[in-house]
């Protein structure tokens, strides 16, 4: 495992990305706690353990099974002497949560960061551009409850044509979300990021692997904090270079995450953070004479009305089939994994029940 970085310890909660409310909750529940106790911001989280920055400085604190929290979770720890010696003793209300269906045959939400404002998508110019990718990606965005904005990464490496045709294609799947360009060689686009990246703000940055996350990471930091790799220079993929997510305090006051490019996009998004990037559609949808039509064969169908008339793609309305039919699968996986549990609880109750009926 690579060695911790130590960050200077914050001055306060608002320091760690906390607003008003926040901090009031926070106050709250610090002056309830027996002495001893502190508040934190989860900054990184291990097998068995996690960082959390305190108004005290980072401290460590002790999990045991499938941790209980995420990075950018905001905590109560219960200290029993020591730097080291934490335990969590309360874990706050999420606001907002990435969240995503685990790799592996088991399906399983997992949170990837919580408490976010807004969710920096980069994709790099030098790569050919995924509309389904920057829609999957959208989806998680909104569906997390934060605020998403995409940036057209390495600018530096296009020429004007490719980055203009580039652009076009990303607005056509951008929706209600922001679009700028940004090379952090230039330094085009960075005062749009700065101005994000204000006190009381948490930003989380995704990507695939390769999009020059850390790179950003590392020019809003002002030096280079985080690792950055190169890509192959056959696809201009990336390496997987970051391997953990990690919650850093950026000078200008800013709380930013940093996340490994996600390996495969098989993400359980819920059908709201879907329907939020689909609003062409879902607008659509309201003018279809049948509140269940299925833009099939139905007639005064608008959705397909708009693909004949070209106002809509076809190609659109497959994506947006395709992430739905995704989320009711996955949601159907997760009926049956809790079925299962249930029924091995059940039989768990009834094996003890007969062992109590024993003489
Ligand atoms: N020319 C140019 N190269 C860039 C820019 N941003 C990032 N890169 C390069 O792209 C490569 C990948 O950058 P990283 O920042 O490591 O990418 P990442 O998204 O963090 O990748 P993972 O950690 O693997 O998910 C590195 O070689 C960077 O130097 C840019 O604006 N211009
Ligand atoms: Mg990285
Ligand atoms: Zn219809």
């Amino acid at each position: 495992m690579p060695p911790l970085s130590e960050p200077a310890p914050p001055a306060d909660v608002h320091a760690l990305g906390a607003d008003a409310t926040r901090a009031l909750e926070l106050s709250a529940w610090q002056e309830a706690a027996p002495p001893g106790s502190v508040i934190g911001r989860v900054s990184r989280v291990d097998r068995g353990r996690f960082l959390a920055l305190t108004p005290v400085g980072s401290v460590t604190v002790s999990t045991s099974g499938v941790s209980p929290v995420c990075v950018g979770d905001w905590c109560g720890l219960q200290g029993s002497g020591g730097p080291d010696s934490y335990e969590l003793a309360h874990l706050m209300p999420r606001r907002t949560a990435l969240v995503r269906q685990s790799s592996g045959a088991r399906t399983e939400v997992q949170a990837l960061a919580a408490n976010v404002d807004v969710v920096i998508i980069v994709v790099p110019l030098d790569r050919p551009i995924s509309r389904r990718q920057i829609e999957r990606f959208l989806a998680l965005a909104w569906d997390s409850g934060a605020q998403p904005v995409l940036v057209l990464s390495k600018a530096d490496l296009v020429d004007d044509e490719v980055g203009v045709g580039a652009t076009a294609v990303v607005h056509s799947v951008s929706g209600d979300c922001r679009v700028f360009t940004l090379s952090v060689r230039t330094g085009l686009g960075m005062d749009h990021v700065l101005s994000l990246c204000a006190r009381g703000s948490t930003l989380a940055l995704l990507g695939t692997s390769g999009s020059g996350k850390s790179s950003l990471v590392n020019a809003l930091m002002g030096s280079d904090v985080v690792q950055t790799g190169d890509v192959r220079d056959t696809d201009a993929k990336g390496k997987h270079t970051t391997t953990w997510r990690e919650l850093l305090v950026v000078p200008t006051g800013g709380i930013l995450i940093d996340t490994p490019g996600l390996r495969e996009l098989g993400m359980w998004i819920a059908e709201e953070g879907i329907e939020a990037v689909f609003t062409d559609i879902t607008d659509l949808e309201e003018l279809c004479r049948f509140n269940d039509c299925a833009h099939e064969s139905e007639p005064n169908c608008a959705v397909r009305e708009a693909i004949a008339t070209g106002t809509l793609h076809a190609e659109r309305l497959a994506s947006y089939r395709k992430l739905l039919a995704e989320s009711a699968y996955a949601a159907q996986q997760n009926d049956h994994r809790l079925a299962r549990e249930n029924q091995k609880v059940g039989r768990q109750r009834a094996a003890e029940g007969r062992r109590r009926a024993r003489p």
